[in-house]
């Protein structure tokens, strides 16, 4: 059994600011509309929650882009709300975890206007630059880039500048001993406010080759194994863990993993004195194509990072965030038939695994996908520069917006659907990304007053694994691997053991299991019957249920 944390039995919950609630009328979600909420995500029974970046940003990249890491963004409020959402926080059992975005910091950053005003700048080795005299520096590709390049050419001082994400994105260089003390004291400043925890955006990429070598034709669908895990990562993470998280009680979790289970454990392991929490890509990309997912994959992933990490490290366990689409049109159904069933089987799921679940907003009561259908609604940079250069590349547009419409980040940020009274009670005034028309029927205060709601299941399911220790730390035993339908696995505690029986399809599937004699009753089911014989059970449409069998 791993050692035991409070980071390690949370449920967290993440929050898109600018989607969650807004209080004054401008579309926008702020904090005070997150304070005004806080009882409700005290009522959800989860007790961490993730912010994306709130930090002072020109919203390049929605936050991601940060021009004061010591301000609040503007629209979001002042450091004043900032403290009363931490108190409020706080005074509800709930630890706070920080969104820190250091791989890059905006253009629009004080530390970049000096560092590319002149070459003898002392802040010129804040970032990567590649003097145009030496010629055009090696191909780097970029996430974001309407080109996908990621070295821009900057007149002032006749030099390249490196960007892995938008041309407003700066790399910052971590190489350079002051960059890193300048984060260190940022982590130290909000840890000193009360924050309970980091999420490292982006992190697998701090460290570089600053000689930038040539890559191998095509190696961006290895992005991470020839960006990632650069050469002094590890020993950066050393420094921070002395400097800055060894002094508090907090964690932190990076984003990204590596490419390899050993990468993902030389961030985590307890003995490393590093990180104490990742996540792994592989789960969320298993839908990256129009064709959708495959049960067999979709085990095979979460049991091979199962087993690796059974007894040393900890790692998240998603299957959705601000990144991607929705995971009920993702993973689930979101047909009307089935939307509410498959809901409630993924959170399930997550909140049954070992790891520490995030659970995304919306989540909790099945919102969907948006399903935009022109270019001129998206608003996520990712969309709009990957449109312009699919066109550029000439690619099939049509075949490029059907898979926007399935994918884009922009479906996952879609307001939160509060109430059937306009806008779905998120704003007053006109929302920043359209709501999703389906609020009506999806929306907490109608899931609130029904008990078989998505809400009630998924508020039931927390308290569940709050209430057994065995679902945090147990042992995860797969059966059944090949069972084209269901996915079915046991945790295993001492004395006590839960199965888990999930049908991922929309027909109703058969399961024999010699452990069914022992069964009495369910300890959750989001369908009101189970239909076993001696030892099969035949499972319905996604339907779930957890049994105890000791
Ligand atoms: O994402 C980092 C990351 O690796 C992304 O490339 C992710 O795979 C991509 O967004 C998918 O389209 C982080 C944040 O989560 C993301 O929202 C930011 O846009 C990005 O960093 C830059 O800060
Ligand atoms: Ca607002």
């Amino acid at each position: 059994v791993p050692d035991k944390a409070w980071w390690k039995e949370g449920v967290v919950y993440q929050i898109y600011p600018r989607s969650f609630k807004d209080s004054n009328g401008d579309g926008v979600g702020d904090l005070n509309g997150i304070i005004e909420k806080l009882d409700y995500i005290k009522s959800l029974g989860v007790n961490m929650i993730w912010l994306n970046p709130i930090y002072d940003s020109p919203n390049d990249d929605n936050g991601y882009d940060i021009s004061d890491y010591r301000a609040i963004m503007k629209e979001f409020g002042s450091m004043e709300d900032f403290d009363n959402l931490l108190k409020g926080i706080h005074d509800r059992g709930i630890k706070f975890v920080m969104d820190v975005v250091v791989n890059h910091s905006s253009d629009e950053h004080e530390w970049f206007k000096q560092s590319r005003s002149s070459r003898d700048n002392p802040y010129r080795d804040y970032y990567h630059w590649w003097p145009a005299e030496n010629g055009k520096p090696n191909y780097r590709w970029s996430f974001f880039d309407e080109k996908g390049e990621a070295w821009k050419y900057d007149s002032i001082t006749n030099a390249y500048y490196l960007h892995y994400f938008s041309q407003k994105q700066p790399d910052l260089n971590w190489e350079n001993p002051k960059v890193r003390q300048e984060v260190y004291d940022i982590m130290k400043f909000w840890a000193d406010k009360g924050v309970d925890g980091f999420r490292l955006d982006a992190f697998q990429f701090v460290s570089k080759d600053t000689t930038f070598p040539k890559l191998p034709e095509g190696y961006q669908k290895e992005i991470i194994k020839y960006y990632g895990m650069g050469p002094n990562l590890h020993s950066y993470l050393k420094e921070m863990y002395n400097q800055v998280l060894s002094k508090y009680d907090v964690f932190a979790v990076s984003e990204g993993a590596g490419s390899t289970l050993k990468d993902a454990h030389d961030l985590v392991d307890a003995s490393r004195n590093e990180l104490q929490m990742a996540y792994h890509f592989e789960s969320v990309d298993l839908v990256n194509s129009l064709d959708g997912y495959n049960l067999a994959n979709l085990k095979e992933v979460f049991t091979k990072w199962d087993t690796s990490f059974a007894k040393n490290g900890w790692i998240s366990i998603f299957l959705s965030n601000h990144d991607v689409a929705r995971i009920v049109s993702r993973f689930g159904n979101d047909s009307p038939e089935f939307r509410d069933v498959s809901a409630k089987m993924l959170n399930t799921f997550l909140l049954s695994m070992r790891g520490t679940p995030y659970i995304y907003y919306g989540d909790e009561i099945g919102m969907t996908n948006i399903n935009f259908d022109s270019i001129s609604q998206y608003k996520d940079i990712a969309a709009l520069n990957g449109y312009k250069k699919a066109l550029s590349d000439g690619e099939d547009m049509a075949l490029f917006m059907k898979k926007l419409n399935f994918l884009s980040r922009d479906n996952g940020r879609t307001p939160m659907q509060w109430d059937d009274s306009k806008n779905s009670g998120f704003t007053s005034g006109e929302p920043w990304l359209p709501v999703n028309d389906n609020y009506k029927d999806i929306n907490v205060s109608a899931q609130n007053k029904d008990p078989n709601s998505v809400l009630n299941h998924f508020i039931k399911m927390v308290k569940l694994r709050k209430e057994n220790e065995v679902l945090v730390y147990g042992k995860y035993d797969l059966l059944q691997a090949e069972h084209p339908d269901i996915y079915a696995y046991t945790r295993t505690l001492n004395t006590e053991k839960i199965l888990v029986l999930l049908n991922f399809t929309n027909h109703e599937s058969k399961i024999e299991l010699p452990e069914i004699k022992m069964i009495l009753e369910p300890l959750i089911n989001n369908y009101k019957t189970v239909d076993a014989t001696e030892n099969t059970i035949s499972l319905k449409p996604y339907q779930a249920i957890l049994f105890k069998l000791n």
